[in-house]
């Protein structure tokens, strides 16, 4: 590929001369499922140098009105910039369209569901939503690296970890009580590593560009390992 040339698959932007790499990941979910408060969390834990300012656009009552958005950016150790944008949906369901915009160009998902026995009506309506809004921008739905997360795990009558994990097969998911910031990271790097991979195995990124597994991961974890 030639300098300045911008590969596009997926919608992950690799941009040859500037040896620079944008993924934009979203946290989508039923209303009240924790998404914001992932993000909020995120931006406590990861490092610093890492992450930008949060825009947050709610109403008073702190329902997210159209998305927050968490922007991190690092640099691997031979020199290649990553950008990740972080974004998330508003869960009410009045907010469809909005969801259907935020969601374009997504590279990755995170779904968010309420782990209580009541969300489950709720979680798989915003699961199908996310598949009908992935496929409408024209994603893969199938081949779009996703984790999902079983939060609110404090709150009584939770679905059982194992009936979960029967019923979810082959997607990695995430115990989580966000609102502590447990489960939050393990959620984001299990993420992070599927989109390494699901980039290295379309661009060869270890080998044309030099960039690892770990020094993609290390950039926003490494005070954690
Ligand atoms: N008990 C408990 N409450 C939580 C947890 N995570 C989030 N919450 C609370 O649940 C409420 C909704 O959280 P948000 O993060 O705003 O949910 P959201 O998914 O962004 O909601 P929308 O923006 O309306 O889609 C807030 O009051 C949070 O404090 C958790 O792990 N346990
Ligand atoms: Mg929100």
């Amino acid at each position: 590929m030639e300098g300045g040339e911008v590969a596009r698959c997926a919608d992950v932007q690799i941009h040859m001369e500037e040896r620079e790499i944008t993924v934009k990941v979203v946290y989508y979910g039923p209303a009240l499922s924790g998404k914001t408060t992932n993000l909020q969390q995120l931006h406590g834990l990861i490092d610093p140098g890492a992450r930008g300012k949060m825009v947050t656009l709610d109403t008073s009552d702190d329902r997210t009105l159209y998305f927050d958005f968490l922007p991190i950016e690092f640099g691997t150790q031979n020199g290649f910039s990553v950008k990740l944008k972080l974004f998330t949906v508003p869960g009410q369901v009045m907010h469809k369209s909005t969801r259907k915009v935020v969601l374009a160009g997504a590279d990755a998902v995170a779904f968010i569901a309420d782990s209580q026995r009541s969300g489950a009506g709720a979680n798989a309506y915003s699961w199908r939503d996310m598949e009908a809004n992935l496929k409408s921008n024209g994603i893969d739905f199938e081949a779009v690296p996703k984790v999902v997360q079983f939060n609110k795990r404090d709150l009584p009558n939770v679905k059982p970890l194992q009936e979960i994990r029967k019923a979810w097969g082959d997607v990695p998911t995430f115990p989580a009580v966000a609102i502590r910031g447990e489960g939050v990271i393990e959620t984001f790097r299990e993420l992070l590593r599927l989109v390494y991979r699901s980039i290295d195995e379309r661009h060869a990124f270890a080998q044309n560009f030099g960039v690892s597994e770990d020094d993609f991961l290390k950039g926003v974890f490494h005070s954690f390992e």
